[in-house]
């Protein structure tokens, strides 16, 4: 078998966002456009040769063909060894745990998370280092620039393989080692959490609904749900991955998820619903009747580690990303722990896990996750919540409750405008920040505008900065606007708008959250002029 250089010529746009390059299916599927982008991240992961690489994907369309070809031009680049999840399988946070567990170079996980999948729908391609977690953004430029002047690549000429099953071939000099994509990840659940506590749980009756969305954690949940925790057969619906999703669209929120959705909601639903995302990653928790927010459940998961066998030792510290709501800063605050704001997207936590100063993190976007990999985790927060409710036996919304009366609720929601015209979207963005400064000090609706700025994140290990993150309105009453455009998208723009209310009064907690946001989504378009620069009246998802 020979190796072959193959000469090419740069695509545009080639920049990886706020986790990977993403774009439509059709735009992958053009000669050399994958080649390109891998050759880029073999080149900036430099000394490669003989090295261990992580490969898998999220099951989506286009997942079989990318690794075809992720093989072939590892071989080509020296790679000494892949581990590789069967049928191309592999759950984001589980990639992560398997670069650290094999002590690998990295990983290239293939998944656009919660974006639809299909002939037309979205792929993506992510590096993760050797630590588990996405590049940093200095590696994700790099390889931008790389992308830009590329002119070569180096593949290895050979059949396509088989990797269905278990077990281990050679390419080239290559070593392929087929893997169950399940079991490491399941052992790994195994030691953070009390799985007879939880086993009995199931035993006396308690009732959960998993919904997988046709994506990745289908067998992961059936694996460590049904059969290791013996809750019935059945809890995990929607468990069979396809390569569409079954049209569906695989983001765990109260409008993708709408069958859990209706069935949490039930005269007779299940005690817990949970579902996540298309690579695993995400979660989203319901109890009877109730929607815990992602920005709530983080704050509860602080306040409640101890609890568990993994964080029986207590937290070094904990971190949310910016658009997060402030409920886990007043749980750091009375543990007298550190809390650190960061950008969005899970590759600003990884310098903080790897330093100690975190054990627990999370982001508003239905992400939760800790020092036991370098991902966010969809599955592990499941587990969390269902060891935290076999030791407090108490139901979700109780263990909510309580926790808003100790201290305080954070009425939270956002908004996302999609789709809309990337020139409009950027126009509204700087005029923000440009009025940012002269807004400050007015009041609103009766509250003074104490904080107007456009986020800037200097990192405290490597002390990189990362600047206009969002535009941040921070009001005298606690309560707080964020405005963003997305970094995951590929069409148009799209714009987040982040909103938040303050109420420590137990007697108020208990309100319709749109309701009361009201006089901040009212404010937020007003501020922004959403409506007069964008032609929207109103978003597309309210999560
Ligand atoms: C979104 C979320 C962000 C998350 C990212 C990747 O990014 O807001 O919090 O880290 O998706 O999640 P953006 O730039 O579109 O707002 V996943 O599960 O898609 O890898
Ligand atoms: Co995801």
């Amino acid at each position: 078998m020979a190796i072959k250089t193959v000469s090419t010529t740069p695509f545009d746009e080639q920049r990886p966002g706020t986790s990977g390059l993403r774009k439509k299916v059709p735009v992958f599927q053009q000669p050399h456009y994958l080649e390109n982008f891998v050759q880029c991240i073999l080149h900036v992961a430099g000394d490669i040769e003989g090295k261990t690489l992580v490969v898998g994907g999220d099951g989506r369309y286009y997942n079989q063909q990318a690794i075809q070809v992720i093989l072939k031009m590892a071989a080509g680049n020296g790679i000494g060894r892949i581990i590789l999840g069967a049928g191309g399988l592999l759950s984001t946070p589980a990639a992560s745990h398997l670069i650290r567990k094999h002590k690998a170079l990295g990983g290239i996980v293939l998944s656009a998370s919660h974006n639809p999948g299909g002939p037309n729908g979205d792929f993506g391609i992510k590096f993760n280092i050797r630590n588990g977690g996405p590049a940093p953004t200095p590696f994700t430029e790099a390889v931008y620039e790389r992308t830009k002047i590329i002119d070569s690549y180096k593949i290895l000429e050979a059949d396509d393989v088989d990797f269905g099953h278990t077990g281990q071939f050679s390419l080239g000099d290559m070593q392929v080692d087929v893997i169950d994509p399940v079991a490491d990840y399941a052992d790994l659940m195994e030691e953070l959490f009390d799985l007879p506590a939880i086993s009995n749980l199931f035993e006396s009756g308690f009732t959960m609904c998993f919904d997988a969305m046709h994506a990745i954690t289908g067998p992961y949940a059936r694996e460590i749900l049904e059969h290791r925790l013996g809750a019935p057969v059945g809890t995990v619906i929607r468990g069979e991955p396809l390569e569409d999703f079954g049209g569906g669209h695989p983001d765990p929120n109260l409008v993708y998820a709408k069958d859990l959705v209706d069935q949490m909601y039930a005269s007779q639903g299940p005690s817990l619903g949970a579902a996540s995302d298309g690579d695993g990653d995400r979660n989203m928790i319901l109890g009877k009747q109730f929607f815990v927010t992602p920005s709530d459940s983080l704050a509860v998961m602080a306040a409640n580690a101890h609890l568990l066998p993994g964080y029986r030792q207590g937290l070094s510290g904990v971190a949310r990303s910016m658009p997060t709501s402030s409920a886990v800063d007043r749980v750091a605050d009375a543990m007298g722990i550190a809390c650190y704001e960061t950008p969005t997207g899970w590759k600003y936590f990884g310098n903080l896990l790897d330093a100690g100063k975190i054990t627990l993190c999370g982001e508003e976007s239905f992400g939760a996750g800790s020092d036991h990999v370098r991902e966010k985790d969809g599955l592990w927060a499941v587990l969390f919540w269902l060891n935290l409710i076999a030791v407090r036996r108490q139901s979700v919304e109780a263990i909510v409750r309580q926790h808003w009366a100790s201290y305080g609720r954070y009425y939270y929601t956002r908004h996302d405008y999609e789709g809309i015209d990337t020139a409009a979207a950027e126009k509204l963005i700087a005029a923000l920040r440009d009025t940012a400064s002269s807004l400050q000090g007015q009041s609103f609706e009766g509250n003074l505008l104490k904080t107007c700025d456009d986020f800037a994140y200097t990192d405290p290990v490597d002390h990189s900065i990362s600047e206009h993150q969002g535009i941040r309105m921070l009001f005298d009453n606690g309560s707080r606007i964020v405005y963003r455009l997305s970094g995951t998208g590929t069409e148009g723009a799209t714009l987040r708008v982040y909103m938040e209310h303050f109420e420590p009064d137990t007697e108020k907690q208990d309100q319709d959250t749109q309701e009361t946001l009201a006089y901040l989504i009212r404010l937020a378009n007003q501020l922004a002029g959403i409506t007069t620069i964008t032609g929207r009246t109103s978003p597309d998802v309210i999560t």
